[in-house]
């Protein structure tokens, strides 16, 4: 009896002290690679929404200032296993799939939830199948940069921007691909490739003229303290899609899949309404800042902007009637 215990005893124990290092283990670990400071509103609602929401089987884990994986470098890391998420452009996508243009086209989404109905219709589907076919990467939700304007160095007083014109010979800072670049150039200006996290320095340095980001960035980023003005040209509603690697989603169960989803919509819920909320207060604290904010000639932008896509190699890849689909769905 006393042995039939022990064995038992001991039986139990060997189990458990099994069992918890087994489930440690079955946790799956979700790296997030991403050029964001850990304070910008997309990576605030990751952490406290999506990762908390996730906790039960994954730990989410998430890198800033692309400490991990350099901008741009994201959607490879993922389809090739070394990392397993990031929130990416439409811009970076373009880079393997021409037609994802479309979405980092000046002035095609309309608002925030222009951009939410875009993902969730139909129209979206043959999209989000190919990055998942051809990259290994799954698009689970739309998030809210915000609309991007044109942030200078010199103060309105030395350049007022009201037009396209106004921008000659202005070096532009813009993210480092062809969409990007390609935008650079339809607002009038000057693009020249950098990182985000050499952004400040540069403006600091003079080494470029400005930079287009949406208010939220410019204040997290701090590039007020390098800048003088910025005209709310609103030149793109600027997205960021949630990206998950296919082969974790996979490994997933249905239920898992199905928390997986949630989480990241949600996620992207909570950041949106905070980042609308940022971009409504902070043109005050900018103007506290001594910063010049002003709205040019909106028409101006838009029709020139327009008109630089109508011909280029960007339109003459897009699926014939989803531009406009993309229009019907706005207000
Ligand atoms: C930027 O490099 O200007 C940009 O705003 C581009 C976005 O697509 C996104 O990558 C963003 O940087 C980073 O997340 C930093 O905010």
């Amino acid at each position: 009896m006393t042995l039939t215990m022990t064995r038992r005893m001991v039986l139990a124990l060997s189990v458990a002290a099994m069992a918890t290092p087994a489930l440690a283990q079955d946790k799956i670990t979700l790296r997030m690679s991403t050029p964001a400071s850990e304070t910008d509103q997309r990576s605030v609602a990751l952490a406290s929404v999506f990762g908390p929401a996730v906790a039960g089987f994954a730990t989410y884990e998430p890198y800033y200032n692309a400490s991990l994986i350099a901008q741009n470098s994201e959607l490879e890391a993922i389809s090739s296993g070394d990392l397993e998420m990031s929130i990416t452009s439409a811009q970076e996508l373009a880079q393997f799939f021409n037609e994802f243009s479309i979405f980092a086209t000046g002035y095609v989404h309309q608002s925030a939830a222009h951009q939410v109905a875009v993902f969730n219709d139909p129209l979206m589907d043959p999209f989000k199948k190919k990055v998942e076919d051809e990259l290994g990467v799954k698009l689970l939700s739309v998030m809210y940069l915000g609309r991007r304007h044109v942030n200078l160095r010199q103060s309105k007083a030395e350049r007022t921007v009201m037009t396209p014109a106004d921008l000659a010979g202005v070096n532009l800072r813009m993210p480092g691909t062809d969409a990007w670049q390609f935008l650079g150039k339809a607002l009038g200006a000057n693009p020249t490739p950098m990182a985000f996290t050499e952004i400040y320095t540069a403006l600091q340095t003079g080494s470029v003229d400005g930079q287009d980001n949406p208010l939220p960035t410019v204040v997290d980023a701090k590039f007020y303290e390098v800048t003088k003005q910025v005209a709310l040209t609103s030149h793109l509603v600027d997205l960021n899609y949630i990206a998950f690697s296919k082969a974790v989603w996979d490994k997933l169960t249905p239920e898992q899949q199905a928390t997986v989803q949630q989480a990241a919509d949600a996620a992207a819920e909570s950041g949106r309404q905070k980042q609308l909320a940022k971009e409504e207060e902070l043109v005050a604290f900018l103007q506290g800042q001594g910063l010049d904010i002003y709205e040019p000639d909106l028409k101006a932008f838009r029709e020139h902007v327009q008109a630089q896509y109508v011909g280029s190699e960007f339109a003459k890849s897009w699926p014939e009637g989803v531009l406009e689909k993309i229009n019907a769905l706005g207000n």
